[in-house]
């Protein structure tokens, strides 16, 4: 055990710890807290708001649309709260999460400016204890994860980057104050959803734009707009039929799952089809047709229309030919954009294709690739994440026997879990949207109530019973892990490079860790196992396992 672990002043004993404070964590401990446990949230930052706390960078914004990008666990809460407009921008989801926060006074068990270093299982207490990062501990029975899935920050490791003689950010750690672009060269590397975000806001103010893009994506328009109050009304007056179609569906929101194939309509029809899902903005394309994600012709019908749009947009053919993508559509996370390639029309902004000439150093005024050497004054990191596993391994997680969490998953190629919330070794702990979860293929915030309701039942449960711990079973976790690499082997989604495979993170094992499945049908699955009493977990009472079948 770690030094500072042995002398860790053990201050508190909580039925529940929950780690961070962003969607999952509010809703955790308002409702454990609701249900008669203690719980306590402990959270990095000086507020709420997780991934909407941290993720301040110039345009960014939800690509859900707003009014399904809220809790439904309360029909007042739903009703109180009125969005401007089609897709949210960051400060005003922060206010939300707030408002929530005030609503149901969370913040007085939320503990801030406090990071987990670790949790240990003791077996011998059945009871987690866990190491905070200003020396204390506490103790709790169950230990819940809402950590997300997406806030271990990948800065690569690019030789130099402490000689750099400017300011640089990764747009996951902004900063709270306002970063001055006026009369600033600035350059930027990363082109997925964040970089297609900041972008076109950065060109707007900077003096120069230097765009270093590795891969080049797919977008659509957004087409964000302000709602129109009567629309708003009319939500608000079907609450309860929105949330049960958000519920069932397939990716969290109230779209109709497609069942026509892209090859079986005329191609006039399906660009017919592709051409008001453009008008519309917004993820359209992607649900187009069924057989977008799983059949590799059907794909290159929307990946061609989409590159035939960046040609007509971009004036410039050499830089459209640059920014033409060449993956399987949709199996990097789809980008909806708001003047992304209309951007690079601008005279201020330079594109680098860093695939053909990478980059080779950071230097004290900018960076030199292969082709030579770009200057600027400020820099941008729009690099990602190391996805799913990255942030619960940054913990020193550790089950029965003192194995760690890194350990049981060799570091991600033996990542296993049941259902994405539990994992077998480590009993009474559980993941919010844990990999093998439809997590971050799903409307966020339906799939954390679907977590949070099943994991405080479950603990509800384990009270009535008088049941001590529950784990997960080493065969039912190699059934679900199987069944999640079957359904992600029969879509293209395992044959690009992302961060969904773990590819973006050099020397991280593959593999792919987001159930497929749909949320509708995931839900059903766990709804099914808790009522055959937690099939496929051992429930342990002090010493014996009880059979509550
Ligand atoms: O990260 P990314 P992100 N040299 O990993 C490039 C969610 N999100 O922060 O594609 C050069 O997608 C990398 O290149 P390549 C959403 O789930 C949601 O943009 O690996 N380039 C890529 O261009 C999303 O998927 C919202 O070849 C390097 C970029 O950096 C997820 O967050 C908004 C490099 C990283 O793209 C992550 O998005 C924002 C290197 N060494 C984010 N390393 C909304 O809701 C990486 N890159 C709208």
């Amino acid at each position: 055990m770690m030094e500072s672990m042995k002398q860790s002043n053990h201050v508190a004993n909580y039925d529940a710890v929950v780690v961070g404070a962003g969607f999952s964590g509010l809703y955790t401990l308002h409702r454990l807290r609701e249900a008669g446990f203690s719980t306590h949230v402990y959270e990095a930052g000086d507020g709420v708001g997780g991934t909407w706390y941290w993720n301040r960078y110039p345009g960014a914004r939800c690509d859900s649309e707003s009014i399904y990008y809220n809790y439904t666990f309360s029909e007042e809460l739903y009703k109180e709260w009125t969005w401007t407009s089609r897709y949210p921008e960051q400060p005003e989801i922060l206010r939300y999460l707030n408002f929530v926060a005030d609503k149901f006074e969370l913040r007085r068990d939320i503990q801030f400016k406090t990071r987990i270093n670790a949790a240990h299982y003791n077996e011998e207490t059945n009871r987690w204890q866990i190491y905070l990062n200003n020396g204390t501990s506490v103790s709790a029975k169950f230990f819940i994860t809402g950590v997300g899935c997406l806030s271990a920050a990948n800065i690569p490791n690019f030789k130099g980057v402490q000689n750099f003689k400017g300011d640089w950010y990764h747009t996951g750690h902004w900063p709270h104050e306002k970063v001055d672009f006026k009369g600033k060269r600035v350059g930027i590397i990363g082109t997925g959803s964040t970089g297609v975000q900041a972008i076109p806001v950065i060109a707007a103010e900077a003096e120069h734009l230097t765009v270093f893009q590795r891969t080049p994506q797919y977008c659509a328009p957004a087409r964000n707009h302000p709602y129109d109050p009567e629309y708003i009304r009319k939500t608000k007056e079907n609450f309860s039929e929105i949330k049960r179609q958000m519920r069932e569906s397939q990716g969290g929101q109230p779209v109709p799952i497609p069942t026509k194939s892209a090859l079986e309509v005329t191609p006039e029809e399906r660009e017919r089809v592709y051409e008001e899902a453009w008008e519309k903005g917004g993820l359209g394309l992607f649900s187009a047709y069924y057989d977008i994600t799983i059949n590799e012709a059907a794909n290159e019908t929307v990946a061609e229309f989409i590159r035939t749009k960046i040609c007509q947009i971009v004036e410039d053919p050499n830089v459209a030919e640059k920014l033409l993508p060449s993956y399987f559509y949709g199996t990097k996370r789809p980008i909806i954009d708001t003047n992304y390639y209309e951007t690079y029309n601008r005279d201020n902004v330079t594109l680098v294709d860093v695939k053909k000439a990478p980059i080779e150093e950071i230097t004290p005024n900018g960076l030199r690739t292969t082709d030579g050497e770009y200057e600027f004054d400020t820099l941008v990191f729009a690099t990602g994440y190391d996805g799913m596993t990255g942030p619960l391994l940054k913990m020193d997680i550790r089950g029965k026997d003192g194995v760690t969490l890194k350990e049981k998953w060799a570091g991600g190629a033996q990542t296993r879990t049941y259902l994405g919330i539990a994992n077998a070794g480590f009993p009474n702990m559980f993941m919010i949207t844990g990999p093998e979860s439809p997590s971050v293929l799903s409307n966020m915030p339906v799939s954390i109530e679907q977590h949070v309701e099943w994991i405080a039942d479950c603990i509800e449960y384990m009270q009535k019973h008088g049941v001590e711990t529950i784990e997960a079973n080493v065969d039912a976790e190699e059934a679900w892990s199987k069944h999640c690499r079957e359904v992600a082997e029969s879509t293209l989604f395992t044959k690009t490079d992302s961060w969904y495979t773990g590819a973006n993170i050099p020397g991280k094992p593959r593999g792919f860790l987001i159930y497929l499945g749909g949320v509708g049908v995931y839900r059903q699955k766990c709804d099914e196992i808790a009522a055959k009493g937690y099939e496929g977990f051992s429930l342990l009472s002090s010493s014996q396992t009880v059979d509550l079948a």
